[in-house]
């Protein structure tokens, strides 16, 4: 028997489209060259979608398959699909949630370490063999004692909690809901818990209701001696007010792995000594990676033979 058709949006690593192919026969939307042409082709047989978080599928997409009815995306973040679309179409929709908690609270520590220690200026400095020229890099900030705030305390945001109170620091959260059986006290309005942090770690999804949301007031209010975190989206802080208030000192510091145009960053950005700059790594070890990619597939398979599906979010 023939195998159904799968849309693939973008590409994966090997072993995720060995184990697709096993079941699918894939159709690998990013190597079109007409990529119209290329869904009205398989618009009368295609039921599934594979697709990553940057990638996302649109409306248009959606509405160009009368047939499908399921997305499955590689990653927690499913803000590039339209999932609005994907209800009116009875289209189901997954994510890879809690596989890669543990490793994005990594990645954020790594950021918070990197950033207080200058870590990647002191490297630079002992390459340069400044040390031996100079004489000593100088006095560094530390994490111990801190007061680190948490805008979105959800599956990632409490892994990152838990580490942070390794470091002894203490721990406070945003949300739209205070949350039962959390101890770690709730503030209500984001500014003002900006306001009595030292650092504020951004972690709720992209979405309408986040977009900006980390505004000029709240890092204003984060203050000089104020040191943000963002390993969510890059839509979620208002990017031009970030790189003005660390130019002028508003602003502390910043450690980011998400920006708001991915792969770009602004130069100005990259020229400031006060952040901490990573490609959008949080979820990126072989590990993680692998378990996400399991977790896309094992979501496909589940439907294709009639499962309840693992991580729906629609
Ligand atoms: O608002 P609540 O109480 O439902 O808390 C959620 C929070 N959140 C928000 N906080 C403030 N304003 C909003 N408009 C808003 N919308 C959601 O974000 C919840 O505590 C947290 C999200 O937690 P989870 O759904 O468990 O997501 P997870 O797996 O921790 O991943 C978070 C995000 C992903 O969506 C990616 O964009 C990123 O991390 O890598």
């Amino acid at each position: 028997m023939a195998k159904p058709d799968l849309l693939q949006v973008c590409p994966f690593a090997e072993p995720v489209t060995a184990a697709l192919a096993e079941d699918f026969s894939l159709h690998r939307y990013f190597e079109a060259d007409d990529k119209q042409a290329f869904l009205e082709k398989l618009a009368p047989t295609t039921r599934f979608i594979a697709t990553g978080g940057h990638h996302g599928a649109s409306r248009e997409m959606i509405a160009a398959l009368p047939n499908l009815e399921i997305i499955s995306s590689f990653g927690v973040g499913y803000d590039a699909v339209d999932v609005t679309a994907a209800r009116e179409h009875g289209v189901s929709v997954t994510n890879t949630p809690d596989v890669l908690n543990d490793c994005v609270a990594e990645t954020t520590l790594a950021l918070m370490l990197a950033l207080c220690h200058r870590v990647p200026q002191s490297d630079a400095y002992v390459r340069a063999g400044r040390w031996e020229s100079e004489g000593p890099f100088g006095l560094t900030d530390e994490l111990t004692g801190r007061r680190v705030a948490i805008l979105g305390l959800g599956r990632i945001g409490k892994t990152i909690a838990k580490l942070c109170q390794a470091f002894n620091m203490e721990v406070v959260y945003h949300g739209r809901n205070a949350q039962e059986h959390v101890p770690y006290p709730y503030y209500a309005d984001l500014t003002e818990m900006a306001r009595a942090a030292d650092w504020l770690v951004v972690i709720a999804p992209g979405s309408a209701s986040t977009r900006g949301i980390v505004s000029r007031e709240v890092m204003e209010a984060l203050g000089s001696e104020g040191k943000l975190v963002n390993v969510a989206r890059g839509s979620l802080v208002d990017e031009a007010a970030m790189i003005e208030l660390l130019e002028s000192g508003a602003l502390g510091g910043a450690a980011l792995d998400v920006f708001a145009e991915e792969p770009h960053v602004p130069e100005r950005l990259r020229a400031l000594s006060n952040v901490v700059l990573l490609p959008h790594q949080g979820s990126a070890t072989h590990k993680t990676r692998a378990a996400m990619g399991q977790l896309v597939v094992k979501n496909l398979k589940a439907h294709l033979r009639g499962e309840p599906l693992i991580s729906p979010v629609v």
